[in-house]
Parts: C-alpha cells; structure tokens; sequence
C-alpha cells in the first residue's frame, strides 16, 4: 500500500525539503511503497533546491481524495464486442460474475452484457454462434468515471443491485470495475505528515485518508486516531532538524543530496540560526549535515534567497542594473528600474547603498533622474525610490514613507502603472 509524506498547504521549504528526506529514511527503513508529495504548488525556493542538489523534486498534488481510479479491479473481465455471443456467453459463465462489460475495439465502453436480453436472444431462436456482442444487448448500469470522488459515488453504489460498476477514462474508455466491497475497504493509501498536524492546514482530503505518522514542530491539535501512530515532536527551529535527528538515532547517515535538502529546510525556517525559534539542536544538526553535504549552510540560504531577491544574491548596484530601462521623454533622460521581492524588508536595509547606486548612474549616464519600483509580488505592492529632478518626483500622484521612499499600494507594472504617471508628470 501506497503511502504519501506531506507537509501543509501553501508549502514552503521547511515543509516540502522535510517530505522528501522522511520518504528518504522512511524507504530505507523497510516501508515499500513511499512517495513525498507536496500540497500544492511547489515554491520557488524548493524547485532551486531540488535543482541545485540534482534530485528529482517532491510531486506537487491537488488534493488526496480517494477517487474512482484508486479502487479498480481488474479482476472482472473486460470482453470485446467482436466475439460471438456463443463465446461471450461461454466467458460470463467462466467469470461467475452476473454481467460483464463490453467495449468496442477502440476500447470504449459499449455496456453491459446482460443475461437477461440473451436469455429473449434465446426465445427468439437467434443464432448464437453468428450474432457479436455489436448489437444492443446491455442493460443499464451506474457507470463511473475514474476521477469521480469515492466520497460522492459511494451511496449510489451501495443501493444498487449490481456487484460491480464499469469506470470509463475521459474519452470513454473502459478502464475496468470497480467491485460494490471496495467501497467497505480502507482507503488504498496512508499519509504521513510533516511541519503540520492539524487536519485543517493538510492537504485537501486528508480527512479521509489514515495518519500513520507526524514529525511536526507546531503545536499539536491532532484529531483522535483509531490505532497507535508513530509521533514526533520537538520544540526546534525547523521539521528537517526533527528528521536529521531522526536520520541519527536509526543509525543512517544521509546522502549528499538528502543532507543539503534538509539544510535548505533548517535555514529557511530558521533564517539560518537569525530567528528566535531557533535552537542548539537546529546548529547541531546543521553542523552535522553540512559535513555530510560539503556544502555550508550560508551559501545554500544566499543561494536559495536569490531564486526571488536579488538584493540577496547581489550588489545594490548590480540589482539595480539588472532591470533598468532607459527613456527619452518630454525633454527628459531618464531611467526606470524595477527589482523583485519578496517582501520588502531587504530593500529598506540596502536604501542607502542603492540610493548611491542610482546617483552614480545618473552621472554616468547624464540622467535627469532614475526612480527605482520595488515591486513585491506577493503583496501586490510596489514603493519607489528616486533620485535626480525633485520637480518630477513631486508632481507623482504617491504619498511618502518611511526612509524617503514613495507608497505605491497595488502598482505592481513599470510599464503600465508607473511610465504613465511619470510622462504625466514630465
Ligand atoms: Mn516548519
């Protein structure tokens, strides 16, 4: 049986980097089947980890809703409507099953046979040995999808008289059955959860699916389990710094690999060691991986912090080279830059470095002006520094803020919000 590892939704490094390495030692542990998953997208940050270390990433999954395809049987034979009726006859009987579902040689899905319209076949003295399964000779039956919810198609199927229900793909193709005592079994996967507990945080259907284990470092308000189920916890900066100890204590020493991922995991939880959750047992097993990683955790946090800010991975001046236009308008030279971040606090802490970068420019380039757009995404915000013609940046429509900077609530476009109010101004 299948068992997925996953941590919250709206993922970040901690809980997807911890996924992985507890589906590592959770594999060479002994348990057959695991696979880490991820609660949706897989964020930036995580998808340069995955990539700097070369390993493949955890799989991003919507939901763990049980669905129609998790429960097909092959068990029920499937039989083609070129056979005769004397052959499918003949396999209805082999199967010991009432009915069994035909399908076309394209593969889709014609029906049912039915023994009832054979038996009228047989009244009528048709020849069986001639007639194929072409003709209508199905009963009406529940057919199912294999993406439809068990949760939705359960009842329906439990009140009806057949055993078994054909499940077609999306273009109509029989897939196989789906047996009436699949619906009383458990569900075919298990779930382990990491940097989480509450069922609510989980991944979208968790509450139908068994919890065999948590590593978690949040407080816990974990719902009531039938059976006994493997728990870990620890008041620490990070989930991995749970599994790296995990890692020890079974006597298994991660791969270079696994090592750097769960480093990746303690530094971004911890904001490598800066955070006041951190703790001696997130240093110490830091320490421990980075000799297993040969990599340190400074450049893999500088590394990881550059995927969405370049205040982090450069310098003021670079940054603010690396996406700056130059325009020609209203008697004007000027220049209008644009950076990325996350949030906003780095570009509070280099103001002053990129205000001397920005003076420099205009110099060198006989500017009027430059105006850098801080943009972060995720808030939806931009704020603007400027320097050069105090004329121009007086007549833009944005209040001031703190360091000098201008406000731009929910400007988000250099081309599109920020050009137009600059020419309107020129
Ligand atoms: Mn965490």
């Amino acid at each position: 049986m299948r068992t997925f590892v996953c941590g919250h939704r709206n993922p970040d490094v901690d809980s997807v980097a911890s996924a992985y390495a507890l589906a590592d030692l959770r594999r060479r542990t002994g348990m057959k089947d695991v696979e880490a998953i991820c609660a949706g997208r897989l964020p930036e940050k995580a998808k340069w980890v995955f990539e700097h270390f070369g390993v493949k990433p955890v799989r991003p999954v919507r939901d763990v809703y049980v669905r129609v395809r998790d429960l097909v049987s092959r068990d029920v034979p499937m039989i083609g409507a070129s056979l005769t009726l004397e052959n499918a006859l003949r396999r209805l009987e082999e199967s010991g099953e009432s009915s069994l579902p035909v399908r076309d040689t394209d593969g889709k899905f014609l029906g049912m046979l039915s023994p009832a319209k054979l038996l009228g076949l047989f009244i009528a003295k048709a020849d069986l040995t001639m007639r194929t399964l072409d003709a209508p000779l199905h009963h009406c039956s529940l057919v199912l999808n294999e993406s439809d919810r068990v949760h939705d198609i359960r009842s329906a199927c439990i009140k009806n008289p057949h055993n078994h229900f054909p499940v077609i793909d999306e273009e109509g193709l029989l897939v196989g059955t789906v047996l009436k005592r699949a619906f009383a079994e458990e569900p075919p996967f298990r779930m382990i959860l990491v940097d989480h507990n509450e069922t609510d945080q989980g991944i979208p259907g968790l509450e139908e699916v068994p919890v065999v284990e948590v590593v978690d470092h949040h407080r816990i308000a974990f719902a009531a389990t039938k059976e006994p189920i493997r728990y870990t916890a620890d008041v620490v900066g990070s989930t991995c710094t749970l599994v790296a100890r995990m890692f020890r204590a079974a006597g298994e020493r991660p791969t270079r690999e696994t090592a750097g991922v769960l480093i990746a995991g303690i530094v971004a939880d911890t904001l490598l060691f800066q955070s006041p959750t951190t703790t001696d047992a997130d240093r110490t097993m830091c320490a421990w991986l980075e000799k297993l990683c040969g990599e340190r955790a400074q450049s893999i946090m500088a590394g990881m912090m550059g995927v969405d800010s370049p205040l982090a991975s450069m310098t003021a001046a670079d940054a603010l080279k690396s996406d700056a236009k130059l325009y020609t308008e209203g008697g004007k030279r000027f220049m209008l830059a644009q950076i990325e971040e996350t949030n906003l606090a780095l570009f509070h802490r280099h103001i002053d470095e990129l205000a001397a970068a920005m003076e420099e420019a205009i110099s060198a380039n006989a500017l009027d002006f430059m105006a850098l757009m801080a943009t972060d995404p995720v808030r939806g915000n931009s704020e603007l520094l400027f320097r050069g013609d105090k004329a121009v940046s007086r007549a833009l429509p944005y209040r001031k803020g703190p360091d000098g900077v201008l406000l731009m609530p929910g400007v988000l476009s250099r081309k599109k919000q920020l050009l137009p109010e600059v020419l309107a101004a020129l």
